[in-house]
């Protein structure tokens, strides 16, 4: 939960802003479309407050288009002199926005440092076709995976147990806290992602670079074991069905690189929301849990505030 003070005189933007300590130099740099997904956040938990008859955080109109609009700055996003609250998870959402060297990715926890013995996967400047290392690693994961029990597999977060998206040279960068690190993250794991994404094409489908419905089928299916039951069976293509509609996150009946990349960057984050590169098997095994839900998942918002952060709002 973030506190944020509204001082005398300051909009809910201005507020926002002094709480992150930025300077007018660091708001110049802020664009009016990246104020708009700030302020669709703090709608977002605006619109959950009013639901659960929670104190509001602002009153008036709501439109993020009209952000830019100075005949809006009165009536829009009215807020009180006070404090008002934001739920955490929104808030890091806003400070990746905002701050995006501060915030994700974060530099390796203490529990990981690079001098640890761990052997990241080598990725390739560019796809190269009969290579399968990124595949390979996520067959490596599982297959550490299954000689543990469920429970301690959910627990798993030793760093050589996952799957790492990034190499030494990142991990350098983000120890040293260069500014350039999280432009460096989303490099390595769009490329790791187009190279996995051909991959899983390439083993389970026709090698185009995209996974039908079929062919994602096939790939999530082979976790099916074959003495399992009618009932165990439906809840799995269930769960595969939802899994491919979550991540169609452009509606057109296909997962591309850019929607199955948006899905390693949402696996990334642990339990506290903290991005290292590295899918270990605890995050590998919370996402899984979520992208076969049928209902709306806090991967939901992961997977769409990604999508944007990675490839634009716009682009299709
Ligand atoms: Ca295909
Ligand atoms: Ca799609
Ligand atoms: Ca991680």
């Amino acid at each position: 939960m973030a506190q944020i003070n509204i001082g005398q005189g300051q909009g809910i933007t201005q507020a926002i802003a002094s709480h992150l300590g930025m300077s007018k130099d660091d708001c110049k740099k802020v664009g009016l479309a990246q104020w708009q997904q700030v302020m669709s956040l703090v709608d977002q938990n605006n619109t959950q407050n009013k639901t659960n008859k929670e104190q509001s955080i602002f009153s008036g109109g709501n439109n993020v288009k009209n952000l830019g609009n100075s005949a809006n700055w009165k009536t829009d996003f009215v807020v009180q002199q006070g404090t008002v609250e934001i739920q955490q998870s929104l808030w890091d959402k806003i400070v990746a926005i905002l701050k995006p060297s501060a915030a994700a990715p974060s530099a390796p926890t203490q529990s990981e440092t690079p001098a640890q013995s761990d052997a990241p996967v080598e990725v390739p400047e560019t796809p190269k076709a009969g290579q399968t290392a990124e595949l390979d690693a996520f067959k490596g994961m599982e297959a550490k995976a299954r000689e543990m029990t469920f429970e301690e597999a959910l627990n798993d977060s030793t760093p050589e147990n996952g799957v790492s998206m990034v190499n030494d040279e990142w991990r350098e960068m983000a120890n040293r806290g260069d500014a350039a690190t999280g432009e460096k993250y989303q490099e390595l794991v769009k490329k790791f992602g187009l190279n996995y994404t051909r991959q899983l094409d390439e083993k389970y489908g026709n090698g185009d670079g995209t996974l039908t419905y079929e062919e994602f089928e096939k790939h999530q299916s082979e976790d099916i074991t074959p003495d399992a039951d009618a009932d165990v069976r439906a809840a799995m293509k269930e769960a595969i069905k939802n899994a491919f509609e979550r991540l169609d996150l452009n509606d057109d009946n296909k997962l591309d690189s850019k929607e199955i990349t948006t899905l390693l960057a949402a696996m990334d984050y642990d339990k506290d929301n903290n991005v290292n590169g590295r899918i270990t098997i605890n995050d590998f095994f919370r996402t899984s849990i979520q992208l076969g839900e049928g209902d709306r998942q806090f991967l939901d918002d992961l997977l769409e505030y990604n999508y944007n952060s990675f490839f634009g709002k716009d682009e299709e």
